[in-house]
């Protein structure tokens, strides 16, 4: 007879059994319901919250994206504002078997985990407001620095020469986006007569807006501004000054929904003084999400959506005044499509890789390109761009030398209705609907990447003492290589800068500096921080002739990690490099098609990069295209 345990231990495992039995009958009767039902694709959307306009917003955005094609599906899900419940929500998801994630979140401190381990198994696209780090597929949302920079001269503009004083309404504290718009903003007001007397956190929520505002108002006469990170707590905040009777101050939101309660309305009703759309994009997120799953090359790293103001100076017809007419896209495009391109010069070997891959592109993507050198003079760069505006090419490309000086040229190609796209490197133009997407590289985190390397590599109490050899002067790439460094590495009081010097990108100056340099300073230098392989290369050169040996006696970091540099990372003469994609040409061609196919650019396509140490270096060598 079977004891009465062992009966029970056999009940048992035929309950687990069973359970296991049931289970894959439900995984494989769902894997064959997906198959079954026509579809190849499900999608999962996890929101924080549907309480703002902009979310509905972007979730319309998606279903109309994904309802255009007939093998996908998608799942929406909504954490009513709790972070605990977004990340079961994101679980559930990947548990109903969801092929790619779209995440759009308020708390990146409780999220960035969840999204970095849903990351090693589905691609993940972050969408709007962004996580920490670089955990995830894509990232599509808007430049909120510059929307922050862009909302600080409004409220210049608006409280004129006497200035005044501004409260600021944040949204969830510690988002990457409120840090971005906050920074912008300050540094936009920084040195005028316009002070920041109260911030708050309403954690992007109208009713907690309304209720802190009403409350610290009340005792506060002098407010003149009300700057909010978003419509919610916009809308929030014209309740408040509403009910205390104090529509004398300005409030200037972000969003620019066109809906019930959204910005666009209240710009017009006169609530808001202005707005700066933060396009959701849902829309591009699916076509990027198709593509993903499509396995396409050239996926970027980020896709940076434009922001227009609009404000309460009412056209003629009282529409809100949107202040910058659309940047041009391509009406009828010749066949085949004709694109000019005024490269910089053939400074370096990023260079003549990069112009190597537009040539190439062009070719495969059926592109008459009309290839023009500008041997790094500006002046020749904006009479190659007159010369393809006279001939009246579909598109133009260039990669401008420096960051200022394109105004008047690209007035004429917008007036002349001609697309500008910027390849690899920005301006600084003050309408920049003057030129229509830019792609390339984030110059700032290359920056910081190098930084961060050298801290996290630094010798306990060993004091450093570094040489900055930098690219052409008041160039995109030199400056936010800058910057980026400096930012982070200013951190540290182990690191000092003894001499930054402008090399220009070629190797015979980085030499030339670095010389010189070590006649300066001798074995006092223990870092070099090159901003592209090479002035690096250069750089080498001159320690060996000065008796010392790189990559040993000085640690040398580079940008670029072309061949050449993944070459001397691998025999010990350089000692890290961070990745600066040359190979740019398949992005801007498709980028050149889709304007003929009259599809809306993206304002900025970042591509993706990685870094090169010494052992990477080894690994990737052999296949290192550039
Ligand atoms: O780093 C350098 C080239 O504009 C990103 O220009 C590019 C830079 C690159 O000369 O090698």
């Amino acid at each position: 007879m079977i004891g009465r345990k062992a009966a029970g231990f056999l009940i048992l495992c035929l309950i687990f059994v069973a359970l296991v039995v049931w289970t894959r009958a439900c995984v494989m009767n769902e894997k064959v319901t997906k198959n079954d039902s026509g579809y190849n694709y499900l999608i999962g959307v996890s929101q924080p919250n549907l309480s703002e306009p902009w979310r509905v917003a972007m979730n319309e955005e998606i279903q109309q994206e994904v309802s255009r094609h007939s093998d996908m599906r998608v799942i929406f899900t909504d954490a009513a504002q709790s972070s605990e419940q977004q990340a079961k929500d994101v679980k559930k998801l990947v548990g109903y078997g969801v092929d790619l994630l779209i995440i759009s979140l308020d708390d990146p401190v409780a999220l960035t985990q969840t999204v970095s381990s849903v990351y090693e198994n589905i691609p993940v696209i972050v969408l709007g407001r962004g996580v920490t780090g670089y955990d995830y597929t894509l990232y599509v949302g808007t430049d909120d620095e510059m929307i922050g920079r862009k909302a600080g001269e409004f409220a210049m503009e608006t409280l004129g020469e006497l200035g005044g004083k501004i409260i600021e309404m944040q949204g969830l504290a510690g988002s990457p986006t409120v840090e971005e718009r906050s920074n912008g903003f300050r540094e936009a007001i920084h040195n005028s007569k316009l002070s920041i007397v109260q911030t708050m956190n309403a954690d992007w929520q109208r009713d907690l807006a309304e209720d802190l505002l009403t409350d610290w108002l009340k005792d506060q006469p002098e407010v003149d501004l009300i700057f909010a990170h978003n419509e919610a707590m916009a809308l929030g905040a014209y309740r408040a000054v509403q009910k205390l009777d104090r529509n004398d101050i300005n409030i200037i939101g972000i969003d620019g929904v066109n809906s019930e309660n959204g910005s666009l309305q209240l710009v017009s009703e006169n609530k808001l003084t202005g707005t700066f759309t933060s396009p959701p994009g849902g829309k591009e997120a699916i076509r990027y999400a198709v593509d993903i799953l499509n396995k396409e090359k050239g996926i970027p790293k980020k896709v940076i959506l434009r922001s227009q103001k609009i404000t309460n100076q009412l056209e003629g017809k009282g529409e809100p005044r949107v202040t910058h007419s659309p940047a041009p896209t391509l009406q009828e495009a010749q066949s085949p499509i004709v694109l000019g391109f005024a490269q910089v010069g053939t400074e370096s070997g990023w260079r003549i890789a990069n112009t190597k891959s537009v040539i190439n592109a062009a070719k495969e993507a059926g592109v008459e390109l009309l290839y023009e050198n500008a041997e790094q003079s500006q002046d020749k760069q904006i009479e190659l761009i007159r010369q393809f505006i006279n001939k009246k090419v579909d598109v133009i490309a260039f990669s401008p030398k420096t960051e200022t000086g394109w105004e008047e040229v690209l007035k004429e190609a917008k007036e002349a209705g001609i697309p500008v796209i910027l390849s690899d490197r920005e301006v600084n133009v003050s309408d920049d609907t003057l030129w229509t997407a830019y792609i390339g590289s984030d110059f700032r985190e290359e920056g910081r990447r190098a930084a961060r390397w050298l801290m996290q590599e630094a010798e306990e109490g060993q004091s450093y003492q570094f040489v900055e050899l930098q690219g052409t002067a008041h160039s995109a790439p030199a400056v936010g290589r800058m910057q980026g460094f400096k930012e982070v590495i200013q951190t540290d009081q182990n690191f000092t800068l003894l001499e930054s010097l402008q090399g220009d990108f070629t190797k015979k100056k980085g030499k030339e500096l670095m010389a010189a340099a070590l006649k300066r300073h001798g074995s006092a230098i223990n870092v070099v921080y090159s901003h592209n392989d090479d002035m690096a290369l250069g750089a080498i050169e001159a320690i060996e002739d000065f008796g010392l040996r790189p990559g040993k006696d000085i640690t040398i970091i580079s940008v670029d990690a072309t061949k050449s540099a993944l070459k001397a990372l691998s025999i010990g003469k350089l000692n890290f490099a961070v990745e600066c994609n040359a190979l740019l040409g398949p992005q801007l061609m498709k980028a050149v098609k889709d304007l003929s196919e009259g599809k809306e650019l993206p304002m900025k396509i970042i591509t993706a990069e990685g870094v090169f140490t010494q052992e990477s270096a080894k690994m990737a060598l052999a296949s290192r295209e550039y």
